[in-house]
């Protein structure tokens, strides 16, 4: 493990222990699931963090795919600075918001109307609330695997049956705050089909990661996304497309764009706040002006459209607007990933790397999952031994097998091949 690599964070992190559950404020942070002391960062830059113990890492992780620019990126540190010193919140509205909303619309011409929010979990939830109050009903279908945040009505699994309403996946979760949610498994439209035979007239929206990364990445089935909208269409459904992860990461204008699926609603985050507490929800103008002040739905936040955020967030997306830099981004993505699979192969390791353009997972499983079930067969102490063998070899990866790698504008040829050569290395300590 990677305990000599993390003396000064060893003790840091005791230290953090003593205010924060678990040393962290985000699970995943402490890496339970690959064992050993956590990465206790101080710094980063580009395409590489550094440890307080000196140590640089090459960064996957993008802070959960955040950083498609890399760390510190010149122009959006440059927006940051210049609109802190015009001050950092005002409660009012500004043009600043105005500007990064065109930006956003430019992007993604289906959120005819929006609202910032401050979080991926506040925009999922706002999404659901618009579509429960836009069409009278209160079900509402989402996949096993999928994750759309921290919202008690979210936080479901499946129920014993396809059918039957979900239950609480955490403790403090009421069986009440799960009722109405219908848990299925990703890639079966089958499922969604009985789902609405079950509950007819009931679904008041469908949400889902168009290509799911919290599970790892798994892509839809050819025909997935088209029957959702098909099926949300006859039923009188919405349809959300959670592209918290996916949204500038695939292309400019996402998964809806990369699959010419329209959904009803969007959730966006991560790359549209330049990596500052920044999220969208929107879509239909006809639903999402039944909010306040305009309609009967309610949704407010202190903090939504910050100036500063909507400054990185704006500064991102300015240069997201390029095209060429998809080109760049796919070019390193299909790099990597066919590079891993290669190592994976020569080493007579059993992994599968499933990629959608600059994010990637390598499954210690012998076929690409469909789904969570899928998803769950996979080896994870192998994946935990893998994922230290970088680690020690200076390599930092998402510390689950269940999540997805980044690769940002800031990652180089060489860094992608340095990446494959200690991949070599860490597959055998892996076997
Ligand atoms: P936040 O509330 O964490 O900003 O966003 C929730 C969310 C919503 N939708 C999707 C598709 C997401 O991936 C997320 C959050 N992603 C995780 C990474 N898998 C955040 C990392 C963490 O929880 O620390």
């Amino acid at each position: 493990m990677s305990d000599a690599l993390t003396t000064r964070s060893a003790t840091l992190f005791a230290d953090s222990a003593r205010y924060f559950p678990g040393g962290v404020n985000s699970p995943v942070r402490a890496f339970r699931a690959v064992g050993g002391t956590p990465v206790m960062v101080s710094e980063a830059q580009g395409s590489r963090v550094t440890d307080v113990d000196g140590r640089t890492f090459v960064d996957y992780v993008g802070s959960w795919g955040a950083l498609i620019l890399g760390h510190a990126a010149s122009d959006v540190v440059a927006a940051i600075t210049e609109a802190t010193s015009r001050g950092t919140t005002y409660g009012m509205p500004t043009p600043y918001e105005v500007e990064l909303a065109g930006l956003i619309q430019d992007a993604f011409p289906s959120m005819e109307r929006m609202r910032f929010v401050s979080s991926g979990t506040e925009a999922a939830m706002s999404a659901i609330r618009v579509a429960r109050g836009f069409t009278g009903r209160s079900k509402v279908v989402m996949f096993a695997g999928c994750y759309h945040g921290h919202a008690d009505l979210l936080l479901a699994q499946a129920g014993s049956g396809l059918l039957t309403l979900g239950l609480p996946a955490s403790e403090g979760v009421t069986s009440g705050s799960v009722a109405d949610t219908v848990v299925l498994p990703y890639n079966d439209l089958d499922a969604v089909q009985e789902a609405f035979g079950a509950h007819k007239d009931e679904i008041a929206a469908v949400i889902v990661e168009p290509v799911a990364a919290n599970m790892g990445v798994v892509n839809p089935r050819e025909e997935f996304l088209t029957g959702l909208r098909e099926l949300t269409l006859r039923e009188q459904s919405l349809l959300i497309f959670d592209e918290v992860i996916t949204g500038f990461r695939l292309s400019r204008g996402g998964a809806q764009q990369r699959y010419g699926v329209v959904p009803d609603l969007t959730c966006l985050g991560k790359i549209a706040g330049g990596g500052l507490p920044l999220a969208v929800y929107g879509g239909r103008a006809d639903a999402m002006e039944l909010l306040a002040p305009v309609g009967p739905i309610y949704q407010a936040g202190t903090l939504s459209g910050n100036p500063i955020a909507v400054a990185a967030g704006t500064a991102t997306l300015r240069r997201l607007a390029v095209p060429e830099v998809y080109d760049t981004l796919e070019r390193l993505g299909s790099r990597l990933g066919e590079g891993l699979q290669a190592a994976a192969r020569d080493c007579g390791c059993t992994c599968s790397v499933v990629r959608a353009g600059s994010m990637l997972t390598a499954f210690f499983t012998g076929h690409p999952p469909q789904n969570y079930a899928d998803a769950r067969g996979a080896d994870t102490v192998r994946f935990a031994r893998f994922f230290h063998g970088m680690l020690q070899r200076g390599v930092l990866l998402p510390p689950s097998q269940f999540e997805a790698w980044f690769v940002s504008l800031a990652h180089t040829t060489d860094d992608i091949d340095h990446t494959i050569e200690v991949a070599r290395t860490a597959f055998e300590f892996a076997s």
